[in-house]
C-alpha cells in the first residue's frame, strides 16, 4: 500500500449527476477551500437541499436538515462502505476497516456498547480531577511564559498529556499519535496531495497502533482494559477489544487537538465573549460547544446509500456516496441565527459538530470534560488573549484547525 492510487483506482463516482440536480465545480479538498471555506458552504447549501460536486461524482449535503436527515437514518445511509470517499466495495479500502466507526448494526451495535462503557460519565468522574490538576498546571506555565504557540503548546499540549494516560497508554512512541491521526483523517478525503503526503506513514504506524492497543501494553487502571473487561464477559472477542483500543486511538487525539484550538481561536477573536466565559464560568462547558459547532474539527464523513431513496428532492439509487458537510450545517442560517458569531450564551443544541444519530461522537464525554477544563483554568488565569502572529493552517482532507498560533496572554 504504498500509493493511493494504486489503491483507489478510478476514485469517484459517474462523471455526470442524476438528472435535474444542481452541479458545482468546487473542491472541497483544496488548500484554498480549507483557507475560507465559509463562501463555498454557501454556495453548497443556496444551489440546492441536495447537489452534485462534478470534480468527485459524487452528491453531497451542505443543509442542517439534509445532514441532519442523513446523519439519522443509518439503515439507508450506511457507514459499513467506508465514511471516506472510497466506497470499500468499489475502490478498496485505505485500512482495516474500524468495527466502530465503519460499521452498521448489529456489529456497530455490540461495538458501541463496549465504548459507550468505556467512555462513560462513571469513568469521566474518574478522570476529572487529574485532568483539571493537569490544565491548571499547563496553563500557569503559559501564563508564566507570556507568548506561546496556542496549537503546539496548548491544544496538542493537553490532549497528549491526559489521554494517553487515561488510556492506560506507554510513555514511549507517544508522538506517533498525531501523525498516525492527521493520516487516518486525510484518508477519508479523495487521494490528493494531502493523503498522499501522509499515506506512507501507514507502514510503520498500523503496526504501531496495533501494538499500543494490545492488553499487555495497557495499564491495568486505564480506561482501554475497560474493553478487554468486556471480552472477558463475553460481550466482544478479545480481538474486538484490541480493535475497540484502536479506535479511540485513532478518533481521540487530533479531534480533541482541533476542538481545544478552535476554542482558543474563537475566543482569541471574540474578545466580548472572553470577557463573558470569565464573568460567569459556568459557561466553559457551554462555550466548548459553540466553539465545536462555530468551528467543526470534524468537517466531513460520507455515507453509502443501502437502497433507493429521496433526499433534497432527488432520487438516488442504490450504493451511491454522499457527502455530508457538517461545518456547512452548523452555519446554516436556515437553522441557525447569525450562525457566524461565536456566542457562548447560544442554544447550541442540535449542532451536528459530534455527528448524531448512532453514530454520534462516542468520546463526546471525554472531549467536553477536556474542553471544559481548560477552559476553565484559562478564565481563572487569563485576562486578555491577543492573536501576535500569523495564524497557520493545517491542511487535512477531513479536520479543520490551525498547526500555528502565536498567541501573547494577559495574566489575570
Ligand atoms: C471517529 C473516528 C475517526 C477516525 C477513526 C475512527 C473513528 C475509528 O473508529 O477507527
Amino acid at each position: 500500500m504504498n500509493t493511493v492510487g494504486k489503491l483507489f483506482p478510478d476514485l469517484g463516482g459517474p462523471a455526470t449527476p442524476p438528472p435535474g440536480v444542481p452541479t458545482l465545480d468546487a473542491d472541497p479538498f483544496c488548500e484554498a477551500f480549507f483557507a475560507d471555506p465559509y463562501p463555498v458552504h454557501a454556495q453548497l447549501r443556496d444551489a440546492g437541499p441536495f447537489v452534485w460536486l462534478s470534480k468527485y461524482g459524487v452528491g453531497a449535503v451542505a443543509r442542517y436538515a439534509e445532514v441532519r436527515q442523513v446523519l439519522t437514518d443509518w439503515e439507508t445511509f450506511s457507514s459499513a462502505r467506508g465514511v471516506g470517499l472510497a466506497d470499500f466495495v468499489k475502490h478498496g479500502r485505505f485500512r482495516l476497516p474500524s468495527i466502530i466507526l465503519e460499521a452498521d448494526p448489529p456489529q456497530h451495535t455490540r461495538s458501541r456498547a463496549v465504548l459507550n462503557k468505556a467512555l462513560s460519565p462513571a469513568v469521566m468522574k474518574g478522570l476529572r480531577d487529574r485532568f483539571a490538576a493537569e490544565a491548571d498546571r499547563i496553563i500557569d506555565e503559559l501564563v508564566e511564559k507570556g507568548s506561546f504557540d496556542a496549537c503546539a503548546d496548548l491544544a496538542q499540549a493537553f490532549p497528549l498529556r491526559v489521554f494517553p494516560d487515561a488510556i492506560g497508554m506507554k510513555r514511549e512512541g507517544r508522538g506517533n499519535l498525531l501523525p498516525y491521526g492527521d493520516m487516518v483523517f486525510n484518508s477519508f478525503g479523495p487521494p490528493n496531495s494531502f493523503f498522499q503526503e501522509s499515506a506512507p506513514r501507514a507502514k510503520e504506524a498500523f503496526p504501531w497502533v496495533e501494538t499500543q492497543a494490545l492488553r499487555e501494553n495497557l495499564e491495568p487502571d486505564g480506561f482501554g482494559q475497560i474493553c478487554y473487561q468486556a471480552a472477558d464477559r463475553g460481550e466482544i472477542s478479545h480481538e474486538e477489544a484490541g480493535m475497540l483500543v484502536r479506535a479511540m486511538l485513532t478518533a481521540g487525539v487530533d479531534t480533541t487537538v482541533n476542538g481545544l484550538g478552535a476554542a482558543v481561536y474563537a475566543f482569541a477573536r471574540f474578545p466580548s465573549e472572553w470577557r463573558k466565559l470569565r464573568e460567569n464560568r459556568a459557561l466553559a462547558r457551554p462555550a466548548f460547544e459553540e466553539a465545536v459547532r462555530f468551528e467543526s474539527p470534524v468537517q466531513t464523513f460520507f455515507r453509502t446509500t443501502t437502497r433507493p431513496v429521496e433526499l433534497g428532492g432527488c432520487r438516488l439509487g442504490e450504493g451511491e456516496k454522499v457527502l455530508m458537510f457538517l461545518g456547512a450545517a452548523n452555519r446554516d442560517p436556515r437553522k441557525w441565527e447569525n450562525p457566524d458569531v461565536f456566542d457562548i450564551g447560544r442554544a447550541t443544541v442540535g449542532h451536528v459538530g459530534f455527528g448524531a444519530g448512532i453514530h454520534m461522537c462516542v468520546g463526546q464525554l471525554l472531549a467536553r470534560l477536556e474542553g471544559e477544563v481548560v477552559l476553565d483554568a484559562m478564565a481563572r488565569k487569563i485576562s486578555a488573549i491577543e492573536i501576535t502572529g500569523t495564524p497557520v493552517r493545517r491542511p487535512n482532507n477531513t479536520l479543520r484547525g490551525l498547526s500555528s498560533l502565536p498567541v501573547t496572554v494577559k495574566a489575570a
